[in-house]
């Protein structure tokens, strides 16, 4: 039984308590490997190797970080069949979307940022011949990055590749449910030339690991992506003590499909943007609304698509979708599906657990599940289901479309399809959402934004938004 190790000070070791928690392959359910069962003493030791470790990784300067960030993506490269392998087994997802999505994502994060601080500019504004100011942007020092199990390390890099550019040392927290592939890539840290004590990594609970690094007081700043209860708990906690935060959280993103689009590629991309990594990914549309006079040609369409999707092996190509990642968010899952049948809903395709052949009997799969006949302000369609369901509802104008659209506590990403430009600049401008993507899903620039409002969270990643939530900006200004 394979044990992952926490790396503190550039050395991989257990947790201090001595204790292993489990680590299960969604796809059979079995155990396959150990993590440590870390807590403050473990954040404390990491927080003393980053202290130690900030004024020379701040010294080796932008060119100097870029060469490290940049031969650490180049190794994982190197290694993507193993990384997607590892990710596929600890997640549960296909394996062909761990190759094709969240390891060429890492490897890009890292390249991204690698790059994007040897360009990351400051200002000066010059107040005639009375004086100059100048923008002083310096790293913070020691940040925390805690991140979730959906895009392990997909999204554990997207935060601290900019936190290590922008010259920080990290003390990082993958999720416990899926630890392997962060683990795996602190195997690489001292062949790209990583410094000891410049990425600290501690695996266990987030009660007990994530809450550590959130109270201490030797990390002032926090960037977390997960669920919107963990998100405000952990505001609760680092406000008081005037901590930079940064919160990517839930999301209930709706698609419209006004009458006018491109059908056909809507359908394909509808399908996608519902069922992707088993409908795991806070940026899924998970309420699909249709304008009525092509509800009935959408549903029928839609439906007959979504039953021949697959669900299966992960390792098999032919599978479209995978395992959820856990027996609990199965079982949440599967009592969503079971409250929309209770509001009300009428489930068109799927709804239950699939079980396939041995040895895959107990693995924690999913069908694709479409449910209509749902009152928007029903639970169901206001409340975070984070698997592959989805719901379809009728609008009969676009004034309907974007108050149903904006009609949840969330505000993370929306899809609009619509050939008429103008339509698409309105509805673009009207939606509460940090992301919209106009007929089309999921194409994603690195420079751009990325957040969300309302209860999707707080602040933006990505680009110079994520560089400048690193660094501390002062103003200098100094007498001509
Ligand atoms: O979240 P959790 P999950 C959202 C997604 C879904 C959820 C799934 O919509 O709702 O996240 O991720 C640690 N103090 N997004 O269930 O439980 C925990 O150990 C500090 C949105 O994993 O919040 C894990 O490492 N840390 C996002 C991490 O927090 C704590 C994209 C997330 O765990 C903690 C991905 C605590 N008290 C998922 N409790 C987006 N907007 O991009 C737990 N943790």
């Amino acid at each position: 039984m394979e044990r992952l190790q926490n790396l503190i000070d550039g050395t991989l070791r257990p947790a201090q308590s001595g204790r292993w928690l489990d680590v299960h392959a969604p796809a059979t359910g079995e155990v396959f490997a150990q993590l440590p069962d870390s807590d403050e003493h473990d954040v404390e030791l990491a927080v003393q190797a980053a202290k130690r470790a900030a004024p020379g990784w701040n010294a080796l300067g932008r060119e100097g970080r870029s060469k490290v960030l940049l031969k650490l993506s180049e190794l994982i490269e190197r290694d993507l069949d193993e990384f997607a392998r590892a990710e596929s087994r600890d997640n549960g997802k296909p394996l062909s979307l761990a190759r094709k999505v969240d390891i060429p994502r890492a490897v890009a994060n890292f390249r991204f940022f690698a790059t994007a601080i040897l360009h990351f500019p400051s200002e000066a504004h010059l107040m005639d011949d009375v004086a100059v100011n100048w923008t002083d942007r310096q790293p913070i020092g020691v940040v925390g990055c805690i991140s979730p199990w959906n895009l392990p390390l997909y999204l554990f890099t997207w935060k601290i590749a900019p936190a290590l550019a922008a010259g920080n040392c990290v003390v990082a927290k993958p999720s416990e449910v899926t630890p392997l592939t962060a683990y795996r890539m602190s195997l690489l840290c001292e062949e790209a030339g990583m410094p000891p004590g410049v990425l600290n990594i501690i695996h266990g609970l987030g009660p007990k690991v994530g809450a550590a690094i959130t109270a201490h007081s030797g990390i002032p700043a926090i960037s977390f992506t997960g669920g919107t209860r963990t998100g405000a708990e952990i505001a609760r906690v680092a406000a008081p003590m005037f901590k930079k935060l940064s919160l990517e959280l839930g999301g209930k993103n709706p698609v419209l499909v006004f009458a006018d689009c491109d059908f056909e590629e809507m359908l394909a991309t509808t399908v996608r943007s519902s069922f992707t990594n088993q409908g795991q990914i806070c940026l899924c549309g998970s309420r699909i609304l249709i304008h009525r006079s092509i509800y009935d040609r959408f549903k029928e369409a839609f439906v007959e698509r979504v039953k021949a999707l697959r669900v299966g092996d992960p390792d098999d190509p032919a599978s479209d979708l995978g395992a959820v990642v856990s027996k609990d968010h199965m079982e949440k899952v599967l009592a969503y599906i079971a409250l929309a049948k209770e509001e009300g809903g009428r489930v068109l395709c799927g709804g239950e657990r699939v079980v396939l052949e041995a040895p895959l009997k107990d693995g924690w799969y999913i069908a694709p599940t479409v449910i209509e006949g749902l009152d928007g302000r029903c639970r169901t369609n206001q409340e975070e289901i984070f698997g592959p369901v989805v719901t379809l509802q009728p609008f009969d104008d676009e004034e309907q479309a974007v108050a149903m659209a904006n009609h949840t506590p969330y505000g993370l990403a929306a899809v609009v399809w619509t050939r008429d430009l103008k339509r698409s600049h309105r509805v673009a401008r009207a939606l509460q959402a940090g992301i919209v993507w106009v007929n089309c899903w999921m194409i994603r620039d690195l420079r751009t934004p990325f957040g969300g409002m309302k209860q999707s969270g707080v602040g933006r990643e990505g680009g110079v938004d994520a560089l400048r939530f690193f660094t501390e900006a002062k103003n200098v200004c100094i007498k001509l």
